[in-house]
């Protein structure tokens, strides 16, 4: 943690990390990819600290019979009881799904706050989001969550009824009436969210009619999205050393090695076992994946996790029906070679160009260094030539003619003529060709042999 001068904050609360072990073999209750405990408990002390809590304490639990009461056994449960109260723990954070009985259990028994995997990840989304309609996305993954909770609350009340005799707790009135209530913010929520939404569908046409690329970068949290982006961009994007450093997508303009004009997105991080709300709620923010020219896959190449990583990224991509799958173009950037020892950077470099076929295009690269850039920029380059070459013959005082095409064409060859006209042979996609035709109808046009 960097001092600070002045600190208006509220005091920092504590907390106690748990990742429960499960002994089936699996990480976590809906973890598909297979990952090191120790690596998952990092990630969620990751997740914990971009909270702001202070770490007094990080374990991994096994876990042989997970208790439907409490997930951990009683002795655990003590144990860790105990252990909250001689460090003056404020919040438990359990890496995992717990049900609102669990929760709500553990909280009783420790007297502390209890939060679980997603809770963590909408709680930090909720802080981070800047946009408005950032914020509509996260609030409505939130009362999704809750809603859902009290659902099952609910029909846990339901069946216990009769049988358990007086349950505290909120009774079956007070929930109905909380889930309408909450029921209705949910519509009105989506309401507002479709009117943001459509403001922004209008600015995007807007800007779908310039002739210029897309390119878009995802990967895990932390994977180096931003610092990458500020590097090809020369922007001052928050890059931190901290998971979801970014909420909102941000949109700039880069100019490729041959001087064509490209936008480039960073957006938010993925990470494992995201919350289905979340996904469902950023679905709109990330039709840019979606609509994207070129998808850069950005990874941490020196992280252990990396595998594992790739995968959950791959996972969420689909669900977005976006990527390689789905017929998009799609290369990695393995970053941070920077990390790695100076032979294993010779490996990866080795095998960054022995792709197999079905396998994405790799480039190494160190966003923070500036390492591979310019192999980057060009294999974008390569990737976005989809346009087919034409050969315009421009006047001498075609001038501006010529510069749009400078402007939005890749120029294959110019020759000059002696009386001052000049012919160009010039890469442009179909719809900047349209457009040259309806605004430079008499300079000659047509297809190149290439
Ligand atoms: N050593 C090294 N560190 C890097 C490199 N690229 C990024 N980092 C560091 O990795 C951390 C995360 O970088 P970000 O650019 O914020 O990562 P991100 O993918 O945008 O993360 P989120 O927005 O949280 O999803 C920062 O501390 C960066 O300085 C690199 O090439 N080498
Ligand atoms: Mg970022």
């Amino acid at each position: 943690m960097t001092a600070r001068s002045i600190d208006h904050r509220p005091p920092v609360e504590t907390a106690l990390v748990l990742h429960p072990v499960r002994s089936s073999g699996r990480g976590s209750a809906s973890s598909q990819t297979p990952r090191e405990p120790g690596l998952r408990l990092d990630e969620a002390v990751g997740l914990a600290q971009a909270l702001d809590l202070e770490i007094r304490g990080a374990e991994l639990i096994p876990l042989r019979a997970p208790s439907p009461a409490t997930l951990f056994g009683k002795g655990k449960v003590a144990e860790i009881g105990e252990r909250s109260r001689a460090n003056a723990i404020d919040v438990v954070v359990v890496d995992d799904a717990l049900t609102p009985i669990q929760q709500r259990n553990l909280e009783r028994a420790w007297q502390v706050k209890v939060i679980d995997r997603t809770g963590l990840i909408l709680e930090i989304f909720g802080r981070r989001a800047r946009t408005r309609e950032g914020r509509l996305q996260v609030e409505l993954a939130r009362l999704d969550y809750e809603r859902s909770r009290l659902v099952k609350t609910w029909t846990h009340l339901e069946r216990q009824r009769g049988g358990l005799g007086a349950m505290s707790g909120p009774g079956e009135t007070q929930i109905e009436t909380d889930r309408r209530l909450l029921t209705g913010r949910v519509a009105k929520l989506k309401r507002e969210l479709s009117d943001v939404r459509r403001t922004r569908r209008l600015q995007r046409d807007a800007r779908r009619r310039a002739p210029h690329p897309t390119i878009v970068l995802v990967g895990y949290t932390n994977a180096g999205k931003s610092t990458l982006f500020n590097r090809l961009t020369a922007s001052k994007v928050e890059a931190r050393d901290m998971l979801f450093a970014t909420l909102d997508p941000t949109v700039r303009a880069l100019r490729l090695p041959d001087g064509r004009p490209a936008m480039l997105s960073d957006t938010v991080g993925f990470i494992s076992d995201l919350p289905h709300e979340l996904v469902e709620a950023f679905r709109a923010t990330l039709e840019a994946v979606r609509e994207a020219d070129v998808i850069v896959h950005v990874r941490d190449i020196a992280g252990a996790d990396t595998d594992a990583q790739a995968q959950d990224v791959r996972k969420v991509l689909a669900e977005l029906d976006a990527g390689a799958e789905a017929g998009q173009i799609l290369i990695e950037a393995w970053n941070k070679i920077d990390l790695l020892a100076v032979e294993d950077q010779a490996v990866l470099v080795a095998r960054a160009r022995r792709t197999r076929a079905g396998e994405p295009d790799a480039f190494p690269v160190s966003a923070a260094g500036g390492a591979g850039m310019s192999e980057l920029l060009q294999g974008l380059a390569e990737r976005i030539d989809s346009g087919e070459p034409v050969e315009a013959m421009l006047s001498a005082n075609d001038g501006e003619a010529m510069a749009w095409l400078y402007r939005h064409g890749r120029i294959l060859t110019r020759d000059d003529e002696d009386d001052g006209a000049v012919r160009l042979s010039v890469r442009l996609d179909g719809q900047a060709l349209g457009r040259f035709e309806r605004l430079f109808p008499d300079a000659l046009v047509k297809a190149a042999a290439e």
